[in-house]
């Protein structure tokens, strides 16, 4: 074989087919742990510290003491892609509870698994799909709310996410809008959303739940640079569908157009001006190594 990508497992590699983690562990009883989806494009780890704070904040939020320090964990992400042998890739980052006994109590596990996954590239979405621009649904799950199992932690409970996306291959739509539990806007089943109106870009708040996505405060910013005024606040289902534009941003996606949500075209229903302006500055900026690490320095 010797194609086998090379899964790190708590300081090990071990080649896909026998890389393995104890059924008793609380991430797979449970979903009692925490992750990250994190890109590199051209060699380099697109905001790769970002993450790594994402991941230790989620961690902290779930009193999980991950068993090695941020710098520790970047060499690992980096020392992965290498022995991989990659340069654009899709990189996993799994830290569970551990191995514990049947019951929940996380005293009663050991000591957290640490699991990194990094294969070439994964394509979340076709790309003439990319331009010809998503169609989306409303979902009837609402968003966990921020004082439950909210999406602001990134944890490994993704069922929220994943029946708001059964709803929306069971309507035959790419994806599904999640609205938070006052029907405001939250975000789709794993990406953040955007709306342009009147040469405006508005996204909601993680105040509904959503999770603050590496690519969405990357894309505000950019937003901002090219000056386009930006604004977090709520959003009703009303103002994305009569936005002149709406498009979502995430790790695996970068930055996709929307042009039907729940039977009504979006603007002209294609992409917009601003969204292709953003995809186009984002495709530059996200292989720069100054909005990254490189994997392999010179
Ligand atoms: N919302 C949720 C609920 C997410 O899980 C995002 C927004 C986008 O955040 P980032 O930091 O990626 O800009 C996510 C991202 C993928 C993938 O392959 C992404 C996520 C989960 C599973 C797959 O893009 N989370």
């Amino acid at each position: 074989m010797g194609q086998e990508p090379l899964i790190y497992i708590n300081g090990e590699f071990y080649p896909k087919s026998e890389a393995k983690i104890p059924v008793y562990d609380h991430g797979f009883l449970y979903g009692d742990g925490v992750f990250e989806g994190i890109r590199a494009y051209d060699g380099v780890v697109f905001k790769l510290r970002e993450h790594i704070d994402r991941l230790y904040a989620s961690a902290k939020a779930i009193i999980l003491e991950i068993p090695m320090s941020k710098e520790e964990m970047i060499d690992a992400v980096l020392k992965t892609l290498r022995k991989n042998g990659l340069k654009d890739a899709y990189i996993r980052l799994v830290v569970t509870r551990g191995v514990g006994d049947l019951g929940l109590d996380p005293r009663k596990c050991g000591k957290p698994n640490v699991i990194i996954i990094a294969e070439p590239i994964l394509a979340l979405y076709k790309k003439e799909a990319k331009l010809k621009g998503l169609s989306l649904i409303i979902s009837s799950v609402r968003r966990d709310r921020v004082d439950a199992t909210t999406h602001q932690i990134k944890s490994l409970n993704y069922l929220n996410s994943i029946l708001a996306k059964i709803e929306a291959i069971a309507a035959g739509a790419d994806d599904a809008i999640m609205l938070d539990d006052r029907g405001f806007v939250a975000e789709t089943s794993s990406t953040n959303i955007f709306l342009v109106k009147d040469g405006k870009v508005i996204t909601p708040p993680s105040s509904t739940g959503a999770l603050p996505g590496v690519t969405r405060n990357f894309v505000m910013e950019l937003a901002k640079k090219l000056g386009y005024p930006v604004e977090e606040r709520d959003v009703t289902p009303f103002e994305l569908l009569t936005a002149d534009e709406v498009f979502m941003t995430g790790t695996g996606a970068g930055i996709v157009p929307v042009t039907r949500i729940a039977g009504r075209t979006i603007g002209d229903g294609k992409a917009g001006r601003t969204t292709l302006r953003l995809m186009e500055e984002f495709e530059k900026e996200c292989r720069k190594p100054e909005n990254g690490i490189k994997i392999y320095p010179e």
